[in-house]
């Protein structure tokens, strides 16, 4: 039997956190087993907010490392960068064509990114959902997943598939978004009604894949918390809410057993508890990290494995989007 394809990426934008982790990495590893999967390096989509060139090419590496050190295998899915591939630019200019500025201009990403801008935010970011339709559709994508976030983005992909196959034949497959029920939205430790973030100016608020035992136990430790002291995942209670969601992933543990664990208990030992699995788990990521970035020629070799077979899709599908709508 034909196994169903997903498509999923990241940006190099910033260190890769525990919410990137949780929403999206861990779902891809687990789906990769029966999926003919595509993982990507969304560089481009980087760019759409200014990144130091130096730095970025940097973390295309380190983003490459990381999804392999977290459990991505390269003999299982295909991994690339997608400026290597100019199908993904190629296809979004099309896909602009049949966009509207309103539909755009009501992504609740692109409001968020571009009022800190107060209008100086680039073409490139409200553009950035149209990139990310070319991204899935490419691939002739049945499932997406990814963190609560970019769900509207998959939405709008959907959208752009229907419009395009009842103007010009059906070309494009239509995605389906695919989320955890917990963990799709992990929050700031800091702020626990934002979501964590790479570029957030608080390195207090993330807990990055890469950061030492020392520094997670020191996040966890100052995490803001709720009024009172029970351990509960409640809607009045945001902040315990989001550590136990991180505890449970981290541990396999239900939230409800882990209730029950701490009834009674503080929100001190609690934090002592949820440091110990976080580090537990991070620990033999960031050992698989060294040892995997160290080797540039692998590297180099699984991206450009991935690159091919990813052309070899991606120009089929570019192919027949041309014919049906009469370039070239
Ligand atoms: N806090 C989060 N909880 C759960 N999932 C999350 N994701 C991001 N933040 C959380 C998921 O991670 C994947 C990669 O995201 P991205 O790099 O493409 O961009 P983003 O969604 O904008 O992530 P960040 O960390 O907030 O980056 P910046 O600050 O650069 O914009 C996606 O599947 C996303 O849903």
């Amino acid at each position: 039997m034909l196994q169903k394809r997903v498509f999923s990426g990241i940006q190099p934008s910033g260190n890769l956190h525990i919410g990137n982790y949780i929403g999206a990495i861990k779902q891809w590893v687990a789906i990769q087993q029966d999926h003919d999967c595509f993982f990507c390096i969304v560089d481009l989509h980087a760019i759409t907010v200014p990144q130091d060139p130096k730095i970025l090419s940097e973390k295309i590496k380190e983003l490459t490392a990381l999804y392999i050190a977290c459990g991505i295998d390269p003999k299982k899915s295909v991994i690339f960068v997608q400026s290597d591939n100019l199908d993904h630019p190629a296809l979004a200019w099309i896909l602009d064509c049949i966009s509207s500025m309103g539909q755009l201009s009501r992504m609740t990403q692109y409001k968020t990114k571009s009022g800190k801008t107060k209008g100086q935010s680039s073409v490139g970011l409200f553009n950035y959902p149209v990139l990310m339709a070319a991204d899935i559709l490419l691939y002739q994508t049945d499932e997406v997943p990814v963190g609560e976030d970019q769900k509207q983005h998959v939405e709008l992909a959907r959208d752009l598939a229907e419009k395009f196959n009842s103007r010009f034949g059906e070309i494009f497959k239509v995605p389906e978004v695919k989320m955890f029920k917990i963990g799709a939205r992990i929050m700031s430790l800091r702020d626990p009604s934002s979501k964590m973030s790479k570029s957030d100016k608080d390195a207090g608020g993330t807990i990055d894949l890469l950061d030492s035992a020392k520094d997670i136990v020191k996040k966890i430790k100052s995490a803001t918390t709720d009024s009172g002291k029970e351990i509960l995942f409640r809607p009045d209670k945001e902040a315990i809410s989001n550590l136990l969601t991180i505890y449970s992933h981290f541990s396999g543990t239900e939230i409800k057993k882990l209730e029950q664990k701490y009834q009674g208990k503080d929100y001190k030992k609690f934090k002592e508890g949820l440091a110990d699995v976080v580090t537990e788990g991070l620990e033999p990521i960031r050992k698989e990290y060294r040892r995997i970035r160290s080797d540039e020629t692998y590297l180099s070799k699984v991206l450009k494995d991935g690159l091919r077979k990813a052309e070899e899709i991606s120009g089929k599908t570019l192919e027949e989007v041309y014919k049906a709508v009469g370039l070239g």
